[in-house]
């Protein structure tokens, strides 16, 4: 069978590609379980020092498959409805959680439409680069749910109350443009440059110190529950950690030395 996420390394980047494109990389089972072992096995590799998740064909991904058994609602009226709830603890949760925690960055190339938990996996991600042919739809409320795979806390902390309810309740579709003007999204670019820019972004982010850049989403995120001598005492426990490292001692002399810093943490 041909894999439904195929996984590709060039130089300290991987990049896992979601590939169902007759459904838009809308999520089944499979796809589930290949884009977590491909996630758990890029943490785990030393050679991977960034790792890209984009779609194949004209979508990013169209969040759940609707038609795939297990996940649509149960055609008898008088059976037991689908566990919805279950099926987001046994996948979505696990893989919000999988993204958060990745010990590399991760870069989101949304390259077409992103919707519902396809969406909110792109958000979930360190940095999201779309393609301007791509859009963000909150599909949720559309088909009788809620936003889920994280939405309800990234989206108010992405574009602030106001935004997250206009985009969850009334689910239109978000033309990329539009995603990087209110700030859902760090970068649109033209889709003739996307590719190119994706891999530059990708190349730069695996060239840099890991340990930082992990270290930095750590922060960004712990602050968002902190207060505010909280977050400065946070960002003086990861400055020690970050200390002792080797690309720091690098950083500083290749500072000094002006010369280029040649970083090898993980
Ligand atoms: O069980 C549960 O529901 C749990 C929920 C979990 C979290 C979620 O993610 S809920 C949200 C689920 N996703 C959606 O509701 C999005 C559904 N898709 C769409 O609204 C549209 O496809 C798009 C707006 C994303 C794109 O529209 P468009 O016009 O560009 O493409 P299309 O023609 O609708 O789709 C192309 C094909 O992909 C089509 O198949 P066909 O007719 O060519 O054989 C379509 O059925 C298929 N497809 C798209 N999205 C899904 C899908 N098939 C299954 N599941 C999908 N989510």
């Amino acid at each position: 069978d041909e894999a439904v996420v195929i996984i590709e390394q060039q130089g300290g980047v991987r990049m896992l590609t979601l590939n169902r494109p007759q459904a838009l990389n809308s999520f089944t089972a499979a796809m589930h379980a290949e884009l977590m072992a491909g996630l758990d096995a890029a943490a785990a590799a030393d050679d991977v020092r960034c790792v890209v998740i984009t779609g194949a064909g004209r979508g990013f991904c169209a969040g759940q498959d609707l038609g795939d058994p297990g996940a649509a609602p149960n055609p008898d009226p008088h059976g037991p409805p689908t566990d919805i709830g279950a099926l987001i603890e046994r996948f979505y949760t696990p893989l919000a959680l999988r993204l958060a925690s990745m010990p590399v960055p991760v870069l989101a190339a949304v390259n077409g439409v992103a919707a519902g938990a396809g969406a909110n996996m792109a958000l979930g991600c360190d940095i999201v680069v779309a393609s301007r042919n791509a859009s963000f739809i909150q599909a949720f409320t559309k088909i009788g749910l809620v936003t889920d795979c994280g939405g309800s806390w990234l989206l108010p902390r992405l574009v602030g109350r106001a935004r997250a309810l206009g985009l969850a309740m009334l689910g239109d579709k978000l033309p990329a443009e539009e995603a990087e003007r209110i700030g859902l999204i760090w970068k649109c670019v033209d889709e003739a440059a996307f590719r190119s820019e994706v891999d530059a972004i990708a190349a730069r982010l695996a060239a840099m110190p890991t340990k930082a850049l992990v270290a930095t989403r750590r922060a960004i995120d712990a602050a968002q529950h902190l207060d505010f001598e909280g977050a400065l005492g946070n960002e003086a426990s990861l400055q020690t950690t970050l200390g002792s490292s080797h690309d720091y001692l690098e950083g500083v002399a290749a500072f000094m030395a002006k010369r280029a810093p040649t970083f090898k943490d993980r």
